[in-house]
């Protein structure tokens, strides 16, 4: 109970433990007992694995004072929590966040320094929990830091995957995939919480019983039943105001053994069940753009959906007493559709088991949840064939009918027509039966939003379009956001100190304040200032490149960087073609001043993603035969670091001068990488999508470069169903770097005709129809680097003009207009 109830009766009576001193002499004596007496060994013979679970122990110790106190708040004030239901949380290393959040950098840097030891070399061992593919689990990360940090009770609900998202390796310029193991050596940040178990079924059958004097009801009987078992991280937001929880659901057998099996002989089997029940929280899908569609990824899906809504319920039965207050003071958030199962086992929760009447159970639960949608891409939307899910989850897909058949009766006394109507029904009729996770989420949520404002907007024509018109107060807009704490004071110390020299601390408790910078854009000396911070972060990434990859980059040159997801529609091969014509263009003409870059590619394919895969074996063979080639040494290199992560993006992101964000428009819901550049200083080169639509109105046109096709002007191309061969004979730069990749500069002839094809043929991701404009943008790029005021000067009011895009400011928007949540701040 500790964690979630707080003060109970026992802790009441029994005397608190004296509060922890935050000074270096104090920090370093318990630094030394925990390594003591929690790991048992010497300082002189402790290893630096042991110092970092030492010390991850003592500020471990400071949380939990916060957290309780936090949790005991809570209770006491009965305030509206909320519940952020993610089937991915993307939280990298915790150690340096809960260090600086709790104010102890300076304390635990002295105090380790007494045994000789380095908290930077330290912190470089905790594991990176890569609970996640991309930007939608690392906004969830970044979202509960900032509800921590702006005083919103928030939990976290989520799956405690064993592998994460996979290790990446470059074995002869292609992807391999390795497990991932950040469980290994055991978790510190976590706490076990046995008493916080719940069963889950699947299968069986629904049987309807009637009992004298009551009306009948419906009893599902799961043929297999597995236990869901908490674990709760604790989430320090800033100067420890508030520690909220991350609970991760784990997956266990009822019977760890069936012992008749065993004493029959069959050992083997007697394992069988317990090693079913705990492959569902084994491992992450790590596709993050189509749909698995496998049986085991429901299973996750249902698992932890029907946990934390039983945790939910049972925390409000006791608070509470009574679930008709449940949207008083529960709002759930479906991170996109994962979770999207829920909207049916909350009605089965209240109508089965505690006794609701359907009417009354529905308007809860739509008051209760909000849902969040990522993605218009249509092969990224759930669908579950209607037999799997009947088969899986026969209560809930009964359930799922009767709000169909509520919907399609709203919808025709609405005058909807037969065509709209088959648009939003939660059953897709089309390519065998498929259940619509989106309309279920849809439906069964008063708010439903999108992630920038053209991503919004596109989901009112798009996706919603029929849902929209049938109920066109639920479509809302939040514009995505990243933590200032992570994205700026942690990774980029020495801007920090830079800015709190220029303009006080102000910026570190509203992010707001960071606009004093704006002035000093055009002050030489504050530049050079800002400059010389930037230079010494790309020595640091020179060193990281030099000491994998053995390539050695110049620090000086313009470190062009794309680092996100491989994906066709962000564009990646665009870049790597405009680097092949690059690599042309200076060959051919040495006369021109061309300015020294680095381009810089790093991501993860999903691995059963054959041309994202192609697109890194390119990359890869580009950046060979390139870094080879004596006569564009100086001028071009490119690089492919493997295996992207957040502490990785951490080290990058202060230290690119330029930000591709390049996606096709209308593709890119919003985007978060965009804005953790932008914050330290690396100007964009972008197009029209996403968050960078709203990056242009805050840094101005003068300081962004946007190129390329509008997501009007690509959706009437395609419409016209023109492709690329014309524009690829009409530009002799891009036919040129075509060809080169076609006859084999880089490889034997032939390896990437599929891709290249593709452009001359529908070119469906507008890579040759964009290439002039984006060609054109990288040289008047060129020329802006040739300019160390200009491109200082633009550098600035970047980093002074981005503070719109902290998640502080989207999770005060989503407590104000969704959750009606309290903010703190
Ligand atoms: O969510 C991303 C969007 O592509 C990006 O534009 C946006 O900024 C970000 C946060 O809103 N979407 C994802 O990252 N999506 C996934 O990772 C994903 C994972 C599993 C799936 C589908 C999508 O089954």
């Amino acid at each position: 109970e500790a964690s979630f109830e707080g003060v109970d009766d026992v802790a009441m009576a029994a005397p608190k433990p004296a509060p922890r001193r935050n000074d270096s002499a104090a920090l370093a004596k318990e630094i030394a007992e925990k390594l003591t007496y929690a790991i048992g060994k010497d300082p002189a013979t402790a290893r630096r694995h042991d110092w970092l679970e030492a010390t991850t122990l003592a500020v471990r110790d400071r949380i939990v004072d916060h957290w309780l106190a936090s949790n005991a708040r809570n209770n006491a004030s009965g305030a509206k929590r909320v519940c952020y239901l993610s089937m991915e949380f993307l939280i990298g290393r915790l150690l340096r966040d809960a260090i600086n959040n709790l104010g102890l950098s300076e304390a635990i840097r002295d105090a380790l320094s007494a045994y000789d030891v380095e908290i930077d070399l330290i912190e470089l061992l905790e594991p990176d929990a890569a609970l996640g593919n991309g930007g939608l689990g690392r906004l969830a990360a970044c979202f509960m830091e900032s509800m921590a940090s702006t005083g919103v009770p928030g939990f976290g609900y989520g799956i405690r995957y064993v592998h994460g998202f996979f290790r990446q390796e470059v074995v002869d310029g292609q992807q391999v995939e390795l497990p991932e193991t950040w469980l290994e050596h055991g978790n510190p940040w976590e706490f076990e919480r046995r008493e916080r178990a719940f069963e889950i079924g699947f299968g069986g059958k629904v049987t309807m019983i009637e009992e004298a004097g009551k009306p009948p009801r419906q009893v599902w009987r799961p043929a297999e039943r597995i236990l869901a078992v908490a674990y709760d991280t604790p989430i320090v937001g800033w100067r420890g105001a508030r520690v909220n929880t991350l609970r991760l659901w784990s997956a266990r057998a009822l019977d760890p053994i069936l012992l008749d099996a065993f004493n029959s002989g069959d050992h083997i089997g007697a394992l069988l069940e317990a090693n079913r029940a705990q492959s569902i929280t084994q491992v992450l899908y790590p596709a993050d753009s189509h749909l698995a569609g496998q049986e085991l990824r429901l299973r996750q899906e249902f698992f932890f959906s029907s946990a934390s809504l039983q945790d939910i319920i049972r925390h409000h039965l006791k608070r509470h007493g009574d679930l008709t207050t449940l949207p008083d003071k529960v709002a759930i958030q479906l991170n996109d559709t994962h979770p999207a199962v829920s909207v049916a086992e909350m009605m089965r929760l209240l109508i089965d088991v505690h006794a609701m009447g359907w009417d009354q159970a529905w308007d809860i639960t739509k008051k209760v949840f909000s849902y969040t949608n990522h993605t218009l891409l249509p092969e990224a939307l759930e669908t579950w064939p209607v037999n799997l899910f009947e088969r899986l989850l026969p209560r809930q897909m009964q359930i799922i009918y009767a709000i169909n058949a509520q919907i399609i009766r709203e919808a025709t006394q609405s005058g909807l027509d037969g065509g709209k109507i088959a648009a939003i029904s939660l059953i897709d009729e089309g390519s065998g039966r498929r259940v619509r996770m989106g309309q279920l989420a849809f439906v069964g949520s008063h708010a439903i939003n999108g992630v920038s404002a053209l991503h919004t907007e596109l989901m009112k024509k798009t996706v919603f379009h029929n849902l929209h018109e049938l109920y066109p107060e639920r479509i809302q807009n939040k514009t995505n956001g990243v933590t200032p704490r992570r994205w700026i004071m942690e990774c980029n110390p020495d801007l920090t100190a830079l800015v709190t020299e220029a303009i006080g601390p102000g910026f570190k408790d509203d992010i707001t304040k960071i606009k004093g910078l704006d002035a000093l854009a055009t002050d030489a000396g504050f530049r050079d200032k800002f400059m010389a911070v930037k230079l010494r972060n790309k020595q640091r990434l020179a060193k990281t490149i030099e000491e994998r990859l053995a390539i050695s980059v110049d620090p000086h040159a313009m470190f062009d960087v794309q680092v996100k997801r491989i994906h066709e529609y962000k564009r990646q091969f665009l870049n790597i073609i405009e680097a092949v014509a690059l690599y042309d263009q200076i060959r051919s003409h040495p006369e021109i001043a061309w300015q020294p870059r680095v381009k810089i590619f790093a991501g993860k394919a999903a691995p059963s993603y054959a041309n994202a895969k192609q697109i890194i074996h390119l990359a890869n063979d580009v950046a060979r035969v390139i870094n080879a080639d004596p006569s564009v040494q100086n001028l071009l290199k490119v690089v492919f670091l493997p295996n992207y992560n957040v502490s990785l993006a951490e080290q990058i992101m202060p230290a690119a001068d330029l930000s591709e964000q390049i996606s096709t428009a209308g593709l890119e819901a919003s985007g978060t990488g965009n804005m953790k550049f932008a914050m330290n200083g690396a100007l964009t080169i972008g197009t029209l999508d996403g968050a960078n639509v709203e990056m242009l109105e805050h840094i101005g046109e003068d300081n962004i470069f946007i190129f390329g096709l509008t997501a009007e002007q690509v959706a009437a191309r395609r419409a016209n169903g023109q492709g690329g061969r014309e524009i690829i004979e009409n530009s002799p730069i891009l036919k040129g770097a075509l060809d080169s990749i076609s006859h084999g500069v880089f490889s034997e002839p032939g390896r990437y005709s599929n891709l290249i094809d593709n452009l001359y043929g529908n070119d469906w991701w507008m890579i040759a129809a964009d290439f002039e404009a984006y060609w054109q943008t990288q040289r008047r790029l060129d020329t802006v680097w040739q300019d160390p005021t200009a491109w200082g000067t633009k550098a600035v009011h970047n980093t002074a003009r981005m503070a719109w895009f902290s998640s502080d400011r989207s999770i005060r928007e989503y407590a104000k207009d969704i959750w009606s949540a309290p903010t703190g701040a």
